[in-house]
C-alpha cells in the first residue's frame, strides 16, 4: 500500500548528493570564459533541481491522510501521529518552495554578470542559503524517514466489504480463512503486535462483474480477553471497527482448543460491546468432533461441512451492508 514512498534522506545527505551530482556537469564551449560561466550556471541549476525534485517526491509520495480509509487514518495516528506527519510534510514543502524562490530571484544575477569570480561567489551564496533552508527542516525530514519505515510495513488492506474472523486460539480461524479464500491469504505485519495479519479474498461474479470481498484474520488481537489488553492493543482493536463490516465469531464446542465454552462466550460478549454496530455471524466449528444442540450454525473445516453455505451467507450479508 505505502511501498512506493521513497526512503527519506537527511538534510546533509540531500545536500551532499546534490553537490556531488553537480560536479559531474561540464558545459563545453570553445570560448574558455563561456565554458566556465555556463558550467557554473548549469551546476547551480542542477543543484536546485535535484533538491527541489527530491523534496517534491517526498511530499507527493506520502498519502493525503484525510483521504485514506478510516482504518488507515486511525492506525497512522496511533503509530505515527497524523498531525505531526501533516506538519512535517508542510515543512518539507515549504523548504522546496523557498529553495525554488531563492533561485528564481538570484538566477538573473548569474546570467548577467561577466565576472567569473563574482559568479562563483553568487553560486556559493545560493548554496549557503539553500543549505540553511534544507537544514531548517532536518527534524521534519527525520520524522518522515521514520514514518516511511513504519508505513512500509503496513498491510495492504483494501477499502472493500470486509469480514473479520474472531475467536480464541486454535478454534480454527486460520483453517476457515484458508477454506473460504479464493487464493492463498497474504500475510503481513499488523502494526501493533508482533503477530501477523492474514488477508484473503472471496470472489463472486455477479452479472459478469467480479465482486471482491476481503476476509481478515488477526491472530493475537481478537483472540484474547480484552481485560488483558494494553492501551495500544485496545486502540488497534478499535481501528478494526472501521474495517469490519461483518464479524464471524468461531466457537469450538469441543474445547480441544484449550478454552472452555464459558470463556469463549465471554469473549463474544466482549466483542459485541466493542463492535456494537457490526453484524456478527456466530459459528460452531469442529462439528465433526462435537455437535451441540444450540441454534448456532455448525461447520467443520475438516469435513467441509457447512463451508459453502457459510460462504454464501457471508457474501449475501456483505452485499446488503
Ligand atoms: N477436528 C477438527 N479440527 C479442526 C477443525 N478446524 C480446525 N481444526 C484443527 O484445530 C487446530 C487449530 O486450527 P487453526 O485453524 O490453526 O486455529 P486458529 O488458531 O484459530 O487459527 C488445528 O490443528 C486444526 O487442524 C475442524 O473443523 N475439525
Ligand atoms: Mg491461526
Amino acid at each position: 500500500m505505502f511501498q512506493k514512498i521513497p526512503k527519506v534522506m537527511t538534510a546533509d545527505q540531500l545536500l551532499d548528493q546534490a553537490i556531488r551530482r553537480t560536479k559531474k556537469i561540464y558545459i563545453h564551449d570553445r570560448n574558455k570564459y563561456y565554458q566556465q560561466k555556463k558550467t557554473v550556471i548549469a551546476r547551480t541549476e542542477a543543484f536546485i533541481t535535484d533538491l527541489t525534485s527530491r523534496l517534491e517526491s517526498y511530499v507527493k509520495a506520502f498519502p493525503t491522510i484525510d483521504r485514506l480509509p478510516l482504518f488507515y487514518q486511525e492506525i497512522i495516528d496511533i503509530k505515527i501521529d497524523s498531525n505531526h506527519l501533516k506538519k512535517s510534510l508542510g515543512a518539507v514543502d515549504w523548504a522546496r518552495k523557498t529553495t525554488q524562490m531563492v533561485y528564481s530571484t538570484q538566477s538573473s544575477t548569474l546570467t548577467k554578470t561577466s565576472k567569473i569570480d563574482f559568479l562563483k561567489q553568487k553560486q556559493k551564496e545560493i548554496y549557503g542559503r539553500v543549505a540553511s533552508i534544507v537544514k531548517q527542516v532536518d527534524a521534519h525530514l527525520l520524522f518522515l524517514a521514520n514514518a516511511q519505515k513504519i508505513l512500509r510495513t503496513f498491510p495492504t488492506i483494501e477499502d472493500i466489504p470486509t469480514v473479520v474472523i474472531a475467536g480464541y486460539p486454535n478454534v480454527g480461524k486460520s483453517s476457515l480463512i484458508r477454506m473460504l479464500s479464493a487464493a492463498k491469504p497474504e500475510v503481513a505485519q499488523y502494526p501493533f503486535t508482533t503477530q501477523q495479519i492474514y488477508v484473503g479474498h472471496l470472489d463472486k461474479t455477479v452479472h459478469y462483474q467480479k465482486q471482491r470481498y476481503q476476509i481478515i484474520d488477526t491472530p493475537g488481537l481478537l483472540d484474547r480477553p480484552l481485560s488483558e489488553r494494553n492501551a495500544i492493543e485496545k486502540q488497534a482493536i478499535a481501528a478494526l471497527r472501521h474495517l469490519a463490516d461483518l464479524i464471524v465469531f468461531l466457537f469450538d464446542p469441543s474445547e480441544t482448543c484449550g478454552y472452555r465454552l464459558v470463556e469463549q462466550t465471554q469473549m463474544l460478549t466482549n466483542l459485541k460491546e466493542i463492535f456494537n454496530d457490526v453484524l456478527f455471524i456466530i459459528v460452531e466449528n469442529k462439528a465433526d468432533v462435537t455437535r451441540t444442540d444450540s441454534r448456532h450454525r455448525k461447520i467443520s473445516c475438516t469435513t467441509k461441512e457447512g463451508i459453502d453455505d457459510l460462504r454464501e451467507t457471508i457474501i449475501s450479508t456483505l452485499e446488503t451492508q
